[in-house]
């Protein structure tokens, strides 16, 4: 079946809106019995990777150079590091720094978010360690002074990480209280839910499934419509100067 053509995905300089009709899959060096999704990465400008990995029963990521951030989408995850195992289900995530060695494999049909970011180390700043977590172990706060947006921070807010991964959640009707316009990037996956996103000069319907980059100082709104939450997961780099880093 085939839409003549029509989809709700679009590429534009500053952002890029992704939807699951869209999606093509590829194999990435080292992996076994899965599949990647690359939303995101440095062939667009970004200065990270994003990609969803579709596993199947005993699949597993190939190695990578980078910091690695996995939050378990649907499945079940066994992460191997530092001599121990952890199994992670639903919601669960890793945040593995650069250069530990690990081993990420499926035990049991599974799909998976994956960010991976070369280190942009500080003087003087210990580089982070491992974190096995999950999110329904992280408490909310709300955005600003608005309790039908909660966000949840997955990662430590020190500055020995240089990116941050948050969960948002918005009740129907609720909105970012401004448009943003920021240095940081975005990448962004709808968990659940939906509404409309503005990205740069457009507005566009969004809805579980859909991957969204922002540019850095891309102008960007939210509001959530429907009759559930909307919930999406979002990365941005973090914590370092703006002249620190490869050039934008
Ligand atoms: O953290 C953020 O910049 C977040 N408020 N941006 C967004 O939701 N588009
Ligand atoms: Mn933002």
């Amino acid at each position: 079946m085939h839409n003549l053509g029509q989809t709700r995905s679009s590429q534009k300089h500053n952002h890029l809106l992704l939807t699951p009709d869209t999606f093509v899959r590829t194999t990435l060096p080292g992996m076994k019995e899965c599949a990647a999704i690359v939303h995101a990465g440095p062939a667009m400008g970004a200065q990270f990777t994003q990609y969803t990995a579709e596993f199947e029963s005993g699949g597993e990521l190939g190695e990578t150079a980078a910091q690695r951030f996995v939050f378990v989408l649907e499945g079940q995850l066994k992460f191997e590091v530092d001599g121990r195992q952890n199994d992670l289900g639903t919601r669960g995530y890793a945040y593995l720094p650069e250069g530990l060695p690990h081993r990420v494999v499926a035990t049991k049909a599974s799909r998976a978010a994956v960010i991976e970011k070369t280190y942009q180390l500080l003087a003087s700043i210990q580089a982070p360690r491992v974190i096995i977590s999950s999110e329904d172990a992280v408490s909310s706060h709300p955005l600003g002074d608005d309790p039908s947006l909660q966000v949840k921070c997955l990662l430590p807010d020190t500055m020995s990480f240089d990116f941050a991964v948050n969960t948002m959640e918005y009740l129907p009707g609720a909105a970012l209280s401004m448009v943003e316009m920021h240095v940081m990037e975005h990448g962004l996956l709808m968990l659940e839910g939906g509404g409309i996103y503005r990205l740069g000069d457009s507005w566009y319907p969004v809805t579980a499934g859909d991957f969204i980059w922002m540019a850095p100082w891309c102008p960007q709104w939210f509001g959530a419509i429907g009759k559930v939450p909307a919930k999406y997961l979002i990365y941005k780099d973090w914590n370092r100067h703006p002249l620190d880093g490869a050039a934008r």
